[in-house]
This record gives C-alpha cells, structure tokens and sequence, in this order.
C-alpha cells in the first residue's frame, strides 16, 4: 500500500477539532471533519473544564470522520497538557480543574515548602509554571487524593475511554512535574518526598506505541467497520506541533503559536545549567525521546482575552482581521511593549485594564484607541518571542538562522513580521495545523505509512507544505 488514513483529535484551550490525516511517502494532508468549541465553565468552587462536552464532541467528530473514510486503521488524541481528571474504579470524581483556576497558588507553596523550585529543576527540567500538575495535586484535598486510585491527564482520560487502557502518555507526562528528566520515568522519590500518592500514576506509554484496541461499544458508536488501534501520539498538544514543524534543528528556533507561544529549540538532552533555570526555561519531553527546551509565553491569549471582553461590552462579535488591519496601520513607536509574561495576565479578565495598569507602574503611556491595544499586544508578543528565540538558540547551543512559527498565529502576518523584524531574523510562518500534523505523522509511523526519524517526517512537511516566509526589516 503507498498511503492510509488515521484520524487525530486535538483539543485546544478554546476549541476542538478531528482530523483526518492522509499519509504516503509522498503524501501528507490533513483535513477538518470537525471543529467544536471548548468552553471552560466556571461554578463556585472554581474554573473547569466540560470535560464530558469535549469526549462527546471527539467522539461525534470521529464518527464523521469514519463516515467519511471508512479505512480508519488508527486514532491518536492531543490536548494541552498538565490538567487531569481523578478516578476511582473507573468512574471520574469530579470536573478536572482548568490549569487559569487560581487554586494553584497554594499548591506551588506547600510544594516549594518541601523542595524549592531550583531542586525541582535538577530533577524534572521545568519551567516554574503555577499550574503544573504537582502544584495541581497538591492543592487537592487530601481525603479525595486518597479515595482516587488513578490521576489522567486529559488525552490519556479521553484514551481511556475510548479502549478501556490506563496510560499516561510520556511527552506529556513530561509536564506534570513528576517525571525524571534524566530517563522520563516516574520520580518515585519525588513523589513520596512531595506526600502525593504514587498510586495514581499510571503506567508510562510513549508516541507510537499501541494504547489499545477501540472498546467494542466504542466502535459500534463510532462505525468502525475493522479493528482499530488507539496509537499514543506526542499527546502534548505541544510536542506534537514540534514534530510538524519544518526546520532544520540544529539551525532554528520554533514558535508554536496558539492560546500560549511555546518559543525554543530540539536538543538532545536536557539542559540544566543555572543560566536555563535564570532565564525560566523548560525541558519538555519531546517525540523520540527528544527535548523541547522552551519557554511558555504569554500567547495569543492577551489578545483573544482582550477581543472575548470587548465582545462583550459591545454585545457583538468583533472582526478579528479587520482589527488587525487596522492595528497594523499604528505606528509602533506610538504604543508601549509591556512585559507579556507578567503574572497578572494568566488568569481570565479585563486584559486592557491589567495593560494599563502595567503601563502606569512603569511610567509609560496606555494605549489610547482599540487599534493601539492590539498593536501594543502584537509588538509585546514579537518582542517576548524574538527574545526567547534567541535565548533559546544560546542556552541550547543552536546556532538559530531562522525562526519558524507554526500553529494560529502562523496566520498572522503582522505578529509574524513583527518577529522576524525585532528578531532580525526570517521568520518561516506555517503550518498552521502544525498540531494536527504531527499528530498524524506519528500515527502514520507506527502503521508503517511512512519510515525514519524526526527529520523525515520534517521533510515531509516541507515537501507538501508551503511556508510564508518574512523577512527581517530595519
Ligand atoms: C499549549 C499548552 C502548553 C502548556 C499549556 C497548558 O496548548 O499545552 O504547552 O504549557 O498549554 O497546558
């Protein structure tokens, strides 16, 4: 055979999608059969996720992708990382937690309480990010942590599901907290030294491997007409863009540019030295056993967040490209580049007035107009990504050439020139369903569709995807 058909679900922060993903040595194509929204919900006790929304919807997607293909031999699922659903005996306790909820803050204390931040470091390679899964657990209450007997991260809960098999995904099991980043297995001491239960966390599986089987009510549901496997993939959302992305690794630096902007290199190992910990970068887990050393930043977040408030203000929807054109008509010297990263932005909220307020602590003029926001939002962006992208080529020993932006914000040329010009360096924008692809990719892998390492499944990319390319102006 020279091709075949997997599917891929991908959940972001604000929606869903199914794709179904054709691959040969010659062939790589992804397209939408269905997208769908995700909207946290918030009840008193705090900010979560629909969790059971988002399963319903994948699960309606893949039924129109097998109606569609019925030659469907795998599917693979990515989500954000870090958040996870409790169970016991197979039934979930309760809505996961969204990772913007602010009762991470007591947990990062009772944390670093029993180990400080730059211990964890040495032995997990993270960022201090406030929501990551160990500072989550340990904000749980005790009494329920106790009554779970098992911990899922959102793609391995939807796994679970779907085949009836309890795993956790390595890539993304990278992002709990609680993996060792020298061999990416669970850090038995760590966990007992933090007093969590180690008998939540399940075994570890990594991209490419076989989760399982679709459950047989499963398929029937889905009209599945032959067996078909559940292929772990790089399940961090993250992980799985950067195998899509269509670089050189030893010469560039990637963005992958959605909710957040992931800004880093691929390296081989870990990099641990007090200047990566100084400049809060992390060591994911990456596919193939390879090292995502990047930085979260802010993201598109600021502005979507921005545009959701003014939306509701006005009572009506709001042309994002309009918007855009005309912010693209400001002069940049006219708007202030605020610090995007800065805490106050994390969480859900009046995101012009955290601006204002940041401006007024730091003697500098607010953005007047609307269009000024967004060029301010759009210039602070392009700034914190050229920065982190060089950052990123030092720390990593990566002599960065170019700069690829892969995921939404490829679409946006004026963040994506922005970059290359305070980078002073090409930015190559695209694919924007970066995600989705290398989703597929290592699905297509597994099933023998396609052969080799990373590189070839880049080169595949670059030759059935066609990057816009920026170059740096003065
Ligand atoms: C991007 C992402 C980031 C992770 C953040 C929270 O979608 O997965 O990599 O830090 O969401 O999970």
């Amino acid at each position: 055979a020279s091709g075949g058909t997997v599917a891929a679900v991908d959940l972001g922060a604000t929606s869903g999608r199914v794709i179904v993903g054709h691959v040969g040595p010659d062939t790589l194509d992804a397209g939408v059969v269905a997208r769908f929204p995700n909207d946290p919900v918030h009840t008193p006790d705090g900010l979560h996720w629909d969790v059971l929304a988002l399963y319903g919807a994948a699960v309606g997607g893949l039924r129109d992708a097998f109606r569609a293909e019925p030659g469907i031999r795998s599917v693979g699922v990515d989500s954000w990382a870090v958040d996870y659903g409790l169970l016991r005996g197979g039934r979930l306790l309760g809505n996961p937690f969204h990772y913007r909820d602010a009762r991470t803050a007591a947990g990062v204390e009772a944390v670093h309480a029993r180990m400080p931040h730059a211990g964890l470091f040495a032995r997990n390679g993270l960022q201090l990010l406030p929501f990551n899964t160990l500072y989550q657990l340990a904000a749980e209450p005790p009494d329920l942590l106790g009554f779970a007997d098992t911990a899922l991260l959102i793609p391995d809960l939807l796994g679970y599901w779907l085949t009836g098999v309890a795993r956790a995904e390595r890539t993304n099991a990278s992002t709990t907290g609680l993996l060792r980043v020298a061999d990416r297995e669970w850090d038995d001491d760590l966990v007992s030294a933090l007093g969590l239960p180690r008998g939540i966390l399940p075994p570890l599986i990594s991209p490419g491997e076989t989760l399982g089987m679709l459950l047989p009510d499963v398929a029937v549901s889905l009209g599945a007409d032959g067996p078909t496997a559940v292929t772990a993939v790089g399940s961090h959302d993250t992980a799985s863009a950067v195998v899509a992305v269509p670089m050189r690794a030893d010469a560039a630096a990637y963005i992958s540019c959605g909710t957040w902007g992931l800004v880093g290199v691929e390296v081989a190992q870990p990099v641990l030295t007090a200047d990566a910990l100084a400049a809060t970068f992390t060591n994911e887990g990456g596919v193939d056993g390879r090292v995502r050393l990047l930085r979260n930043v802010m993201g598109l977040w600021v502005l979507t967040e921005t545009v959701r408030g003014w939306e509701r203000a006005d009572g009506a929807r709001i042309d994002l490209p309009a918007l855009l054109a005309t912010a693209a008509d400001v002069d940049a010297a006219r708007v202030p580049v605020f610090d995007v990263d800065d805490a106050r932005f994390l969480p859900p909220g009046d995101m012009p007035a955290r601006i204002d307020a940041w401006c007024a602590e730091h003697g500098v003029a607010r953005p007047g107009t609307r269009a000024e926001y967004v060029r301010s939002i759009v210039e602070s962006l392009a700034q914190a990504f050229a920065t982190t992208a060089i950052a990123a080529g030092r720390l990593g020993g990566v002599d960065v050439q170019t700069i690829h932006i892969v995921g939404g914000g490829a679409l946006n040329a004026l963040l994506c020139q922005r970059t290359a010009d305070r980078a002073g360096l090409p930015v190559v924008a695209g694919p924007v369903e970066a995600t989705a692809l290398g989703n597929v990719l290592v699905q297509a892998r597994a099933l023998g569709l396609v052969a080799g390492s990373l590189e070839a499944l880049r080169d595949l990319v670059v030759r059935t995807h066609e990057p816009r390319r920026f170059e740096p102006r003065a």
